[in-house]
């Protein structure tokens, strides 16, 4: 009997969530607990971690969960990780519901690093005022260039004080459009940018308004995540599960 996990987050999952409900397929939803007030969902919800592989595991078995589909964020390495290790152990199906990057168009003015310390390295010491639209879990590392004026976007409002003496924080959950990027880009007279390629359409606004504004942006990589299907719309997940539900795998 199929039952899928569907391991959420994004646009995507959101999509997919729709298609299973609507199809009537048995499916839980799961968060990891990061924002106050995530999205409802039209399918059963969990919110939280596992509790590593191990925990992954067991609730795999207690749930007798036949397929996972991680549609969590390309930068959700960790968990993408350990689906990887918990389905191979438990020999449950798996497929990654992945949006591809961002690809480069004319007249993107865009610096491509391999994690956040190239970020900050790509950045000046001083004199720049940065749109940080990577979320809050890796604003630290850029304590390194504290002169620089920073424009934060957040989900929620922050509840530590910000780790960056120049800063100032807009409190939105996308997805964004292009026409308030750019407004918020020169409202705050913004001079670079630094996103991760998230891909997708939710986090794409900021990369169309630097364009039209002619601003440079830094793009951050995606992290490692080890090799497993990976299908690129929610349609091919349901075509997946229903061949693979022939095959009564
Ligand atoms: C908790 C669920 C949906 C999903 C919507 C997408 C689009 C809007 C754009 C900018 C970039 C950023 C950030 C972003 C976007 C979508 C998608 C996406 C980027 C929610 C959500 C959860 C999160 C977690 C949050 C992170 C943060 C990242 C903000 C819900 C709204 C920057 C990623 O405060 C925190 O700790 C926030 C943490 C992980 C990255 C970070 O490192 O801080 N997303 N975002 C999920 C959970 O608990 O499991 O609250 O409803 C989901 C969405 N955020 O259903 O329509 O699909 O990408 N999310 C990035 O792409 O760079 C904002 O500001 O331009
Ligand atoms: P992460 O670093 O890859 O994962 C850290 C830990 O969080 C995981 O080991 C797991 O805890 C728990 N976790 C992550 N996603 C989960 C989920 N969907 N359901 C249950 N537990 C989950 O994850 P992250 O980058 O913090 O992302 C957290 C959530 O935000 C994900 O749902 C992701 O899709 C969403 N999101 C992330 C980004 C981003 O930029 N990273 C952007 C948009 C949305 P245990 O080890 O205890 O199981």
């Amino acid at each position: 009997m199929t039952r899928i996990l569907l391991l959420g987050g994004t646009t995507e999952a959101t999509m997919l969530a729709r298609l299973l409900a609507e199809a009537g397929v048995d499916g839980i939803f799961s968060y990891a607990g990061r924002t106050d007030k995530p999205m409802a969902q039209p399918l059963p919800t969990r919110v939280g971690g596992f509790g590593g592989v191990v925990g992954l595991v067991d609730y795999l078995r207690a749930e007798r969960i036949t397929h996972v589909v991680d549609a969590t964020h390309p930068f959700a390495a960790q968990m993408s990780t350990h689906a990887v290790a918990a389905c191979t152990e438990s020999g449950v199906a798996l497929a990654g519901l992945e949006r591809p990057g961002w690809p480069q168009g004319e007249g993107d003015r865009w610096t491509h690093v391999a994690d956040m310390s190239g970020a900050v390295a790509a950045l000046p010491s001083d004199g720049a005022r940065v749109f940080l639209a990577i979320g809050k879990q890796n604003l630290a590392d850029f304590a390194a260039k504290p002169a620089n004026f920073y424009l934060l976007r957040l989900v929620d409002p922050p509840t530590d004080p910000l780790p960056l003496p120049n800063a100032e924080a807009v409190i939105a959950r996308g997805p964004f459009d292009m026409a308030s990027d750019r407004q918020l880009l020169e409202h705050h007279a913004i001079t670079h940018i630094v996103a991760k390629n998230s891909g997708g359409s939710g986090a794409r606004a900021k990369l169309d308004a630097a364009r039209a504004l002619g601003l440079p942006v830094i793009l951050i990589d995606r992290p490692h995540v080890p090799p497993r299907r990976v299908l690129d719309r929610p349609e091919a997940v349901m075509a997946w599960l229903d061949h693979s539900a022939d095959l009564g795998v």
